[in-house]
């Protein structure tokens, strides 16, 4: 196998799928030499068959406005990869969505999804719509009217979505009542990231930023350092960001900015619990704007219209938001600034010249698909607890997830130390991951 020929025949079939494009990239430059080490591999044209979603379901979405207006939406649910499970993996409802960003996520998911351990296939789905300045109503008829054509692609042994950009626990709900009206069907492993009441795992909504955190003390003591009494840059104010500065402050870090579309929020002091808890009020209110923090802390938060967290001297940064939030530029900044790691949040947050950056400048990096996947391994544990009818204490569900991005870390160390003794996490992830899809796809044969 030979990432260019593979890479030249794809740029060919789907041109201008960039963020497609550039998840394989990272994934086949990693495991290129391993998988030559493996001539079964290329017999069943392993690489060739992973690149390629297992189908893509596009359908449109029609809804009515506030103002009585109808709206047409596009959805999408990209069942990618099941070698290992059942397709599991998140609903992004953001304006920028196309089915070059969904195959980005659902190809990551894949791979994410075998390191945690659990029995997961990869899939990723959402819309183009635009959740900023919408009404709740508004959000309730659009999630109703995305699942009358979802439901039929979906069920709890084939394919569990979850949240994503733009999907939290309002948007959950909303979409599994309407799940039960047209499925008849009451089990409620169909999605993750459900109501507390109503079969959702304690600790769903903290898992992904409380995993990162859990996955940079790893990644810190391994490298003989401590997170107590560092400065943490974290980029965004959604679910992500909320969890990972809970986790932050807990273990003693200080959280100096979050920031939005709109720009970014230093908090010399370090982020507060008040703070904190009023992200979740921004979020709600479908504003997306990160200023509002500015207004209601005056003095302790302080707003820089069109600038990013990078720009917010740290120790260490945390992309909590969106793909390519962090260029090469920014990598430079963080690092003229002080900064000595960058724990990778957000699904491919930092751009391919950034993480080169960082790895030739001495910054300790680790990927998205290790760092975030605590996100998607609680839902995993979720979706065990609703076939097994029961619901675990928060105590339970925390010592699964820090078992869980241990092994992650443990998993990226095996593979990805180098013969300096340093550990690369891009390669180590990659090749963890790819290994035990190829292997399963191996065992199934030709499907
Ligand atoms: O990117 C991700 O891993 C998620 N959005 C979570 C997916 C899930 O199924 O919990």
């Amino acid at each position: 196998m030979k990432t260019k020929d593979i890479m030249e025949r794809l740029r060919a079939k789907y041109p201008g799928e960039s963020e497609y494009l550039q998840a394989v990239q990272e994934v086949l430059e990693s495991i290129e030499d391993v998988y030559n080490q493996h001539p079964e591999f290329e017999q069943a044209k392993i690489v060739e068959r992973m690149v390629e979603p297992d189908r893509i379901f596009t359908f449109r979405v029609t809804w009515v406005d506030d103002k009585g207006e109808v709206q047409t939406n596009t959805g999408y649910r990209i069942q990618f990869n099941s070698a290992i499970g059942p397709y599991k993996g998140g609903l992004r409802f953001h304006r920028a969505v196309t089915p070059s960003m969904l195959k980005f996520l659902g190809f990551e998911q894949t791979f994410k999804n075998a390191l945690t351990t659990l029995p997961m296939g990869g899939a990723k789905g959402g819309s183009d719509f635009d959740p900023k300045g919408k009404t709740d109503a508004e959000i309730m008829r659009f999630c109703q009217a995305f699942m009358l054509e979802l439901w039929q692609c979906i069920g709890p042994d084939q394919d569990i979505p979850a949240g994503d950009v733009g999907v939290g626990g309002r948007e959950i709900g909303f979409l599994y009542g309407t799940y039960k009206k047209l499925a008849r069907e009451y089990n409620t492993g169909v999605l993750t990231g459900k109501g507390s009441t109503w079969g959702g795992s304690i600790l769903r909504p903290e898992a992904t930023g409380f995993g990162a955190l859990y996955f940079t003390q790893n990644l810190l003591h391994h490298a003989g350092k401590d997170i107590k009494g560092c400065k943490v840059a974290v980029s965004g104010f959604g679910n992500v960001a909320w969890g990972a500065c809970i986790k932050a402050l807990e273990l003693g870090a200080k959280v100096v900015a979050i920031s939005g579309p709109d720009g970014v929020c230093a908090i010399p002091d370090g982020i507060t619990k008040e703070m904190i808890d009023y992200m979740l009020v921004m979020r709600a209110s479908n504003r997306d704007r990160v200023e509002d923090m500015a207004t209601k802390f005056p003095g302790k938060a302080i707003f820089t219209p069109g600038k990013k967290a990078w720009s917010i001297p740290c120790d260490i940064a945390l992309p909590c938001a969106f793909q390519n939030e962090l260029s090469e530029d920014d990598a430079k900044e963080l690092k003229a600034n002080g900064c000595w790691c960058c724990c990778e949040v957000s699904n491919m947050g930092c751009q391919p010249g950034a993480i080169h950056f960082f790895q030739h400048n001495g910054i300790l990096f680790a990927p998205g698909k290790a760092v975030n996947a605590g996100g998607v391994a609680t839902s995993g544990l979720e979706m065990t607890q609703n076939a097994e009818h029961i619901s675990w204490s928060g105590k339970e569900v925390d010592e699964k997830l820090h078992f869980i991005m241990k092994s992650i870390h443990e998993q990226c160390v095996k593979f990805g130390t180098q013969p300096d003794g340093s550990v690369d996490y891009v390669k180590g992830a990659n090749i963890a991951g790819f290994m035990k899809v190829a292997q399963a796809m191996l065992e199934q044969g030709i499907v």
